[in-house]
């Protein structure tokens, strides 16, 4: 078992020294720590400040459920912080977190949090309160509920997910911090919650920085808060899986493979797997790093695939800890030009997406705009993807919801998962790479065992520089390192120029490409450059013999706007542009996979064409109110397409 020893304890080999690199680096201006030494918190923070961890399949727990209204404050000038004049690294017990109510006989008090609005969580604050769709910066989170913690149990905050910095306080005591806007996170509140009333205080900051990634540019809403649910996980505190995963190796023969880490036990402890439905019964006892690896062949195991989502029942125990998830068994890689999905060559027929939500409409009236998060977002956006006929997404730019990869698994489509290295991070700053590396770590971690991840995408459209190219190439090998069972990719710019015969040409040499299994190639013939009529003539070549996919071509249509085909935001223009695009990939010997730029329109600050955008990035193949533009029909007509007819060239 070649790639089960490679697998083994990537977890705790990366995880000790990375989370370590990234507390350190994180809070090295504002605390002073002993290299190596967990960071020391200053004088102020009674309680020491943890980095969060991730519990694998945290949603698959029995949970308590802290979804629902929370009280806010946005707090443009960080009063709550309660520092004076300079604000401490971790919220003060003098601040906001400190639950007091105000008495007029009391001292002063200028914040009150029973009479302070609220709103819901999960939710970005910029789309429920007009007053805070553009704001961008600090606010303070809070709300009361009643808990009476087991016996014999721990207990960790789950949050799916909150934009961009959180730090977390439960009953006055700084709890966690966590940076990046995406990934879930688990804080151990076990010592801080209480029996009966307890508070709890989170200080959601999204403010844009150079060093943050993404960073401080980006073609999409910076939604902002408590974006993912929020609940109470409880675990055996005698010992606890918070690290489960299973995959089939790449080769002939069914052969399974797995391991569970197990925090808190003594090397020896049995772990014990079942698959009721492959009859599969097995035992492993955990190594000195708390592992238990596991090798199995069972028999009559059906694959997954986009025709045939097949998801088995797996039923982990340690002890009095057990935990059930469905996953689904398959392989991907590739040979030579192919992408193979399960031993066989598979053309990808994709589409782009952003995990935003529809506005509500007759169909679907529970929806409000901003960023998705429930299993309902989850299933209208796949589902219009399938009825584009694709069986693969590319969830662009950055870490999906749980439930979006849940869904994908049971739908049947194959996912391209991206990290925000978006367009120009700084590509020299230690504190970008960190947080590149963690949120790269976090969603390895989390969606490890989702059948339907086949691409770990390490960036979107860099501009080449021996510095970016470092700073990708370092993500691409801890990606190898966690998870040797998916496809590495990145999304490129295509470098068009002309040749000497004055053809446009594009030859697929960027610096990334030895790294990667699979080119993606972003191109916007006849939107940002050319003309849609000439794409059929353009040149490529792709020297590497790679398998590319041509990961974004697209044009702007506002819904309902018609004319000619020569008329920029008319459906008609956005339709003809994706003929054309066919017609040119069609020609094109070493594609793989296509994914148009995008399933759905969606929120950007930077599309400002008044009347026509107004704050939308208009691209969607479907409007925000679930109506199919021109264009939809044109794609669905490709993807209808044997894979045959779409490489005859
Ligand atoms: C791109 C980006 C994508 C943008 C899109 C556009 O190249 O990768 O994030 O939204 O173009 O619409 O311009």
């Amino acid at each position: 078992m070649a790639g089960m020893r490679r697998f083994c304890s990537t977890r705790r080999l990366f995880s000790a020294p990375s989370l370590h690199l990234y507390a350190a680096l994180l809070l090295a201006p504002l605390f002073t720590a002993a290299p190596g030494l967990r960071a020391q918190s200053p004088a102020a923070s009674p309680m020491p400040i943890e980095q969060p961890t991730v519990l694998v399949s945290a949603t698959q727990r029995h949970a308590t459920s802290l979804n629902g209204p929370w009280h806010f404050i946005p707090d443009p000038y960080r009063n709550g912080w309660g520092g004076w004049p300079d604000e401490p690294s971790a919220p003060s017990p003098n601040g906001f977190v400190a639950d007091k109510h105000f008495d007029p006989r009391g001292p002063v008090q200028e914040y009150n949090w029973p009479d302070e609005p609220e709103l819901a969580v999960p939710g970005d604050w910029n789309s429920q309160r007009a007053e805070l769709l553009y704001y961008e910066g600090l606010v303070w989170y809070q709300r009361n509920f009643t808990y009476h913690p087991a016996a014999g149990m721990r207990s960790f905050l789950h949050f799916g997910a909150a934009s961009y910095r959180a730090n977390v306080t439960v009953n006055g005591k700084n709890v966690c911090e966590h940076q990046g806007a995406f990934t879930s996170f688990d804080c151990d509140a076990t010592a801080a919650l209480k029996d009966g009333d307890n508070s709890i205080v989170v200080a959601v900051d999204n403010v844009r920085k150079r060093e943050r990634v993404p960073t401080t540019k980006t073609d999409w809403w910076n939604y902002g808060g408590l974006t993912g649910e929020v609940s109470i996980v409880e675990v055996p505190a005698a010992g606890f899986i918070d690290e489960d995963r299973l995959w089939l190796e790449r080769g002939a023969g069914d052969h399974v493979s797995g391991r569970a880490h197990v925090e808190g036990v003594a090397t020896g402890t049995p772990v014990h797997l079942r698959l009721p439905e492959l009859h599969v019964d097995v035992n492993a006892k955990t190594d000195a790093q708390g592992i238990a690896h596991f090798s199995f062949e069972p028999k009559g195991l059906e694959r997954w695939s986009p025709e045939h989502a097949r998801l088995y029942r797996v039923e982990w125990q340690v002890g009095s800890d057990q935990l059930a998830d469905t996953i689904g068994f398959r392989t991907v890689e590739v040979r030579g030009g192919e992408i193979l999905l399960n031993g066989k060559p598979i053309y990808l027929k994709g589409v782009n997406m952003h995990a935003e939500a529809p506005r509500s409409y007759a169909a679907y009236p529970e929806s409000k705009s901003g960023r998705a998060w429930s299993e309902a977002d989850a299933r209208l956006t796949l589902g219009y993807a399938r009825a584009l006929g694709c069986n693969f997404v590319r969830m662009a730019h950055y870490p999906y919801p749980d439930a979006f990869l849940r869904e994908a698994d049971r739908a049947g489509l194959l996912v391209w998962s991206e990290i925000p290295v978006y367009w120009s991070i700084d590509w020299t700053s230690p504190e970008a790479l960190a947080s590149a590396k963690s949120q790269l770590h976090e969603q390895i971690l989390r969606d490890g065992n989702r059948a339907s991840i086949a691409l770990w995408s390490m960036s979107n459209e860099t501009p080449p520089s021996p510095d970016r190219t470092e700073f990708i190439h370092k993500l691409i090998d801890q990606a190898r390192a966690e998870d040797p069972t998916r496809l590495i990719t990145s999304a490129m710019v295509t470098p068009f120029h002309k040749d000497a015969e004055g053809n446009s040409t594009a030859t697929l040499d960027d610096p990334l490409v030895p790294y990667l299994d699979v080119l993606g190639y972003n191109e916007y013939i006849g939107w940002y450059t050319g003309k849609s009529d000439d794409a059929p003539s353009y040149r490529w070549s792709d020297p590497s013999g790679k398998p590319v996919i041509v990961s974004e071509f697209g044009a702007g249509a506002k819904t309902g706007m018609h004319g000619d085909v020569r008329d920029r935001f008319t459906e008609e223009f956005q339709a003809h542009l994706f003929e054309k695009q066919f017609e040119m990939i069609d020609k094109m010997p070493f594609v793989r996979g296509t994914t148009p730029w995008v399933l759905m329109d969606f929120r950007s600050p930077t599309r400002l064409l008044p009347g026509i955008q107004d704050g939308y990035n208009r691209k969607g193949l479907v409007s925000l109110s679930g109506e199919h533009k021109a264009a939809f029909e044109v794609v669905r007509r490709q993807y209808a397409k044997t894979p045959a007819q779409m490489t005859a060239h």
